[in-house]
């Protein structure tokens, strides 16, 4: 294999609703869609950063910068036969996950479409359909919560997760636990807090939550051992694991006992599937985390979704519930609760390439390269 062009555009979509956490606050999402082309066979991927630095270091605008001046560079026009090679052209470059990710899973795609497997075939995957959750903002209007949950209950979403910050946790987890007894129910901090705020995170213990998301500091593991010593509730971490290393590490420390798995988090399919092996060696279930990808990403995280350990519900939701309308054909929609994984070749998914082009707020061609 090798590509032979990339194409790198920006485009923004409005949210259906706002989507507010502990440390940011969206009302549209700015991804990049990166497509690559070898011959007549187009492949395509999603960098899924945000546009500011407040969930994880990088932003849209530094994986456009390390898109264009390293990772396209290193590797346009050059054979290539496996995901394993592909990556080996990226060995050099630190960090940048979300980046390296986007370039990836156009690879990826267009390896497995040129061999007519799909991409969730190709990367070892046994499930059908995926178990499907939701993620919810921080809301400011107390009153509008229930509805809103009862809402994707009743659409047969599997389980609710609410975010929570300093002085919004709580009261808010023990009012839902409260309205709705049995539901399976996990809160995310996205590491609004310390080891200090210990008895708030410990009063959690009491609602039966299926599991409390990176509540200290995004690049720790050390207090977050400490932390899940002292709490009957897993602890799962986000932020903090960037590999399958970090996995590893943070399992057999006692950091948590569940991973949020990210494929751009963690610097593409690969190295989530590695993260994946780990935590099965280790008895760790794992779950798709989200960042609000457009059907390009989505497509990638319902084919890393079908490996055997992600046996929790994840953060995949129906594109409606994002976007009122997305950048594939047909968009990807949760039935009950669960979403099919798509049998088509690589992302089994039709990208609509002219609605992309007309959105773009930017565009990078690799063919400008002199
Ligand atoms: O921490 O899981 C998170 C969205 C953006 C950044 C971080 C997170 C999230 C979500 C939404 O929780 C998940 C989704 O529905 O895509
Ligand atoms: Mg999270």
């Amino acid at each position: 294999m090798r590509i032979d062009d990339v194409e790198i555009f920006e485009v923004r979509l409005p949210l259906v609703r706002s989507f507010e956490t502990s440390s940011s606050k969206k009302s549209s999402i700015t991804h990049l869609l990166i497509r690559v082309r070898h011959e007549g066979l187009v492949g395509w991927g999603e960098c899924a950063a945000p546009v500011d630095p407040f969930y994880c270091p990088e932003t849209t605008e530094t994986c456009f910068h390390i898109l264009r001046d390293f990772l396209v560079p290193s590797m346009l026009g050059r054979d290539w036969d496996s995901i394993e090679e592909f990556v080996g052209f990226h060995r050099l470059v630190k960090g940048n996950g979300f980046a390296r990710a986007g370039l990836e899973m156009a690879a990826c795609d267009l390896l497995s479409r040129s061999r007519g497997q799909s991409l969730a075939e190709f990367l070892g995957g046994t499930r059908t359909e995926i178990l499907s959750g939701v993620s919810l903002g921080i809301e400011r209007d107390h009153a509008a919560l229930p509805a809103l949950i009862e809402r994707y209950l009743s659409e047969g979403y599997r389980r609710i997760k609410l975010k929570i910050a300093p002085g919004h946790d709580v009261d808010v987890v023990a009012a839902v636990r409260g309205r709705f007894p049995e539901i399976a129910l996990q809160v995310d901090a996205n590491s609004a807090y310390t080891l200090e705020d210990s008895s708030t995170l410990e009063a959690l213990d009491d609602f039966g939550l299926i599991l409390i998301e990176q509540p200290l500091a995004h690049d720790d593991i050390i207090d977050h051992a400490q932390l899940q010593a002292r709490m009957k509730t897993p602890i799962c971490l986000d932020e903090s694991i960037h590999s399958a290393a970090d996995a590893r590490k943070a399992i057999e420390i006692g950091a948590c006992r569940i991973i949020n798995i990210k494929v751009g988090r963690v610097g593409g399919l690969l190295e989530a599937k590695r993260i994946h092996d780990v935590c099965r060696e280790h008895g760790v279930p794992v779950w798709c985390g989200g960042m609000h990808e457009f059907g390009v990403g989505r497509a990638a995280n319902l084919a890393i979704s079908s490996l055997p350990n992600f046996s929790i519900p994840g953060d995949v939701s129906g594109s409606d519930k994002y976007f009122h309308e997305d950048v594939v054909v047909p968009p990807i929609m949760a039935e009950n609760g669960s979403i099919p994984v798509p049998t088509g070749p690589g992302l089994g998914i039709t990208v609509m390439e002219d609605r992309i082009r007309t959105l773009a707020l930017r565009s990078w061609s690799s063919s400008t390269i002199t």
